[in-house]
């Protein structure tokens, strides 16, 4: 756990990239057709988010990496194969429409489990997906997306900061998932 204060903190659950799906990420951003008030998501930025906690004051910390430390899921593989714009956040994403068994167990779990903590979000269900853009008032013209997998090996919890221009993300904590070969 790194740079928590006594004030509370920004959190959520979600997976960062490795190097080489953060290029394939940011290909696909590069290839955006943007007007100039659109902001391009900084590569660093880059996160599919699997849980919004929100504002949690530092002791409550400890109970959300408890929920993270006992998920007990595989890891999987995605296929992002689209652009799609979102009207009510203004965002484009890149999109992957097919969710694979052991990710929407893991979306699933982390949810009840939250929920019996207390923690009860507001999401209908998973969407996987990775802002490219944000302030994006109208629907660009999309064209086809080159579309790249990501492998999915393990996922974090995140603190952001939103005070400066761009939210700052760092992560807490970090959980492997399991190799298919040592399925619980
Ligand atoms: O992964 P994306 O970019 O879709 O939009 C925020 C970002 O989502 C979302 O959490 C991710 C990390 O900030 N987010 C921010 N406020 C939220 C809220 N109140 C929220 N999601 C749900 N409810």
């Amino acid at each position: 756990m790194t740079g928590l204060d006594d004030s509370k903190v920004r959190l959520f659950f979600a997976v960062v990239p490795d190097a080489a799906t953060r290029e394939r990420i940011a290909d696909a951003a590069a290839s955006l057709p943007l007007e100039s008030e659109a902001r391009l998501v900084p590569r660093n930025n880059y996160h599919m988010t699997l849980a919004f906690v929100g504002e949690v004051a530092a002791p409550q910390i400890q109970s959300l990496q408890q929920i993270g430390g006992a998920q007990r899921t595989t890891a999987f593989a995605l296929r992002f194969e689209s652009y799609e714009y979102w009207p009510k956040p203004e965002v484009v994403v890149a999109a992957s429409r097919t969710i694979p068994p052991p990710m929407e167990q893991l979306w699933q779990q982390l949810h009840r489990d939250l929920a019996e903590q207390q923690w009860v979000l507001d999401a209908k269900r998973l969407r996987p997906h990775v802002t490219l853009a944000r302030k994006v008032p109208q629907a660009p013209v999309l064209q086809a997306m080159s579309s790249f997998e990501w492998l999915v090996r393990d996922f974090c919890l995140m603190r952001s900061d939103t005070s400066g221009p761009q939210p700052a993300y760092t992560v807490v904590d970090t959980w492997s998932l399991l190799d298919n070969r040592e399925k619980a």
